[in-house]
């Protein structure tokens, strides 16, 4: 399969424009978002709906984020990632396959249907993770686009995927909420690097390979004219673009700040071999087998029944 966006490259870095289409539906009728949403995504990259959930079901969701933090405490799975040198978790992978409560939250309608409408097809979940960032001891994530990643490391063909991170606790502009750099996710920063194997032992913790240089994240910036943090309330829920490019401060307030994302990929670009030609990171980073299209079901949180 032809390379569309190579990265990892010897030398200098350079900037490519995006070859796939940001908003994939054929109409703009074709899902819950309205065109005024749709035209705020497709120029920034990203759109943040805050309390897309009401009270009720925002106090379910702390409960269950306060639960999946206490059972994996102590756990040893390779999906539980805590921070260099410390016990914290930094992050808990693969929650829709291995916590009951999360995978139901995954195929709610309300957020697949717009999934769909973005990526103008069904769709299937390729990543989840829960980012725990503890008030005083929450570390940062460098400035990265997913897709860079996606495509090197787990062999995603084509920008047609979204992330979906439902805000778990209020994320202020002091507690390490998301920035996001808008119109970057119009051009793909090629990085310099070569990938060494079990890259993601590292890479979870602190990511240096795949990661921007300097001059390109100015460039972005200059085009963007900004950055945008996605600040807002528990319950509030932002959908942005697999090349947009992202980051976050580490959290040095005493409030903790903790989200969940699910990153849904189209059926239509399932994972074929790293571009980096590295062998393929383990399933609870990039499902690659038994890959189905989720079939989007009504939520009722209030009462914690979630059919
Ligand atoms: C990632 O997990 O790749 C992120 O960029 C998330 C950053 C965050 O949780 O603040």
């Amino acid at each position: 399969m032809k390379d569309l966006y190579p990265s990892r490259i010897k030398g200098m870095p350079s900037i490519l424009e995006r070859k796939d289409p940001i908003i994939h539906s054929s109409t703009k009728e074709d899902g819950p978002l309205k065109e005024k949403e749709l035209d705020f995504y497709e120029e920034n990259g990203y759109l943040f709906m805050p309390n897309f959930f009401s009270e009720e079901e925002v106090n379910v969701l702390q409960k269950e984020l306060r639960r999946n933090m206490e059972e994996n405490k102590q756990s040893s799975e390779p999906f539980v990632v805590r921070e260099t040198g410390g016990e914290e978790i930094r992050s808990v992978f693969d929650v829709h396959n291995n916590d009951e409560f999360f995978h139901q939250l995954s195929s709610n309608e309300r957020i697949v249907h717009i999934a769909q409408q973005l990526l103008g097809s069904q769709v299937y979940i390729n990543q989840s993770r829960i980012n725990f960032k503890p008030g005083f001891k929450g570390k940062d994530f460098y400035w990265h686009s997913d897709f860079e990643t996606w495509h090197m490391e787990d062999g995603m063909p084509n920008m047609r995927a979204v992330s979906c991170s439902i805000i778990l606790t209020d994320n202020y502009s002091y507690n390490g909420p998301l920035l996001l750099i808008p119109g970057s996710h119009r051009y793909f920063v090629q990085c310099v690097g070569e990938t060494p194997e079990n890259h993601f032992e590292q890479s979870l913790k602190m990511q240096n390979i795949g990661v921007p240089d300097h001059d390109s994240i100015n460039w972005l910036l200059e085009k963007g004219g900004r950055i945008d943090s996605a600040t807002g309330p528990a319950g509030s829920v932002l959908f942005f673009e697999s090349n947009t490019m992202h980051g976050s401060n580490s959290n040095i307030s005493p409030l903790p700040r903790s989200n969940v994302f699910f990153v849904f990929n189209s059926i239509e670009n399932k994972l074929v071999d790293p571009f980096a030609k590295t062998s393929p990171r383990p399933e609870f980073i990039a499902n690659r087998s038994n890959i189905r299209p989720i079939q989007p079901k009504k939520a009722d949180f209030a009462n914690k029944k979630i059919m």
